[in-house]
């Protein structure tokens, strides 16, 4: 890892994201103490909390002040969240588990698990709102029936349809299911940073994180452990999924993946233009490039 590499960045803003995460949430005390109990067992401890990550990158590299992508990178993982809630849900992939503890519905039940998806996903909205008209635009955008739920949608009728899949259908579910959130990520975080930003470049990049990190998921079901992904490997494979490694083989998709973070280590110049602020030019562009390769060769 250097100095200015993207762990580094992780590590100083991590501590932050969870501290504003913390504020947003009604305590588990108040009432209904079942829903605000639910909506903190999905969010506490967390994941890996890249979309906040990269909300307050793209801020940074762009020229803008991080901190004032802090509360809405925060309502990007709150919606994260709501989208694992419902995902595990028996009537979508029925998980019992998620990063290692019983997922949300096994906890509280369904009815419960559904309102505290549903509490997060509108309080993210309440949050993002404070970043202006354009940043709730892209985020709802992004969540909606054209991005991450029509997705879902596409992902659950795909199941069962390796035979005849492409991999443009493929890449066709994956860049709404996941990718629209990851580019939305990085758009709002440059919205609330408060710098002007070449907003092609950047939703060029952050499309390429976003196959990548799901080739890389995809990949990770096959060769992961149950400590590294949070649950038993192999679950896709169980299911008939339709994934990256089921269509061309795992070392394809992996190869695939540093493809895809090589192009968008490629965009990182025009992601930083000629930015300002407290990054340099260069530092900009090494942090998306750490980032890209990273989202693609990772473990967990
Ligand atoms: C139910 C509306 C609705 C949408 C579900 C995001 C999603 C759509 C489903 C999640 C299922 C899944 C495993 C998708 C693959 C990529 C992905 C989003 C993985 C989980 O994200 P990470 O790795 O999770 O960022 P952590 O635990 O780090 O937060």
């Amino acid at each position: 890892m250097t100095a200015d590499g993207f762990a580094a960045f992780a590590a100083e803003w991590t501590p932050r994201v969870e501290a504003t995460l913390e504020s947003l949430v009604p305590p588990a005390g108040e009432s209904p103490t079942d829903l605000h109990r639910a909506m903190r067992h999905a969010l506490f401890p967390g994941g890996k909390r890249l979309r906040p990550l990269l909300a307050l990158l793209a801020a940074r590299v762009t020229g803008g002040d991080p901190e004032r992508a802090l509360r809405p990178g925060a309502a990007l993982e709150l919606l994260h969240t709501y989208s694992l809630v419902h995902d595990d849900l028996p009537c979508m992939d029925d998980d019992d588990l998620r990063r290692g503890r019983p997922t949300c519905h096994k906890v509280f039940g369904d009815a419960v698990a559904v309102l505290a998806g549903d509490a997060l996903l509108t309080l993210a909205f309440e949050i993002v709102a404070e970043a202006g008209a354009e940043a709730v635009r892209c985020l709802a955008a992004a969540a909606g029936s054209r991005g991450m739920v029509g997705g879902q949608a596409a992902d659950l009728a795909a199941e069962g349809s390796l035979a005849t899949a492409t991999l443009d259908g493929l890449q066709s579910i994956h860049d709404r299911k996941t990718g629209a959130l990851i580019v939305a990520s990085l758009e709002v975080g440059a919205i609330a940073g408060g710098a002007t930003f070449d907003r092609e470049g950047l939703r060029g990049y952050g499309e390429r994180i976003g196959r990548a990190f799901q080739i890389a998921d995809d990949c990770l079901d096959v060769t992961g452990t149950a400590e590294e992904i949070g649950k038993p490997p192999g679950s896709d494979v169980g299911r008939d999924k339709l994934t990256y490694p089921a269509l061309i083989g795992l070392e394809a998709a992996q190869q695939l993946a540093r493809d895809l973070a090589n192009e968008a280590a490629e965009l990182a110049p025009r992601v930083v233009g000629t930015a300002g602020g407290a990054v340099t030019l260069d530092a900009g562009r090494k942090l998306l490039q750490d980032l890209a390769s990273r989202v693609a060769t990772r473990s967990s």
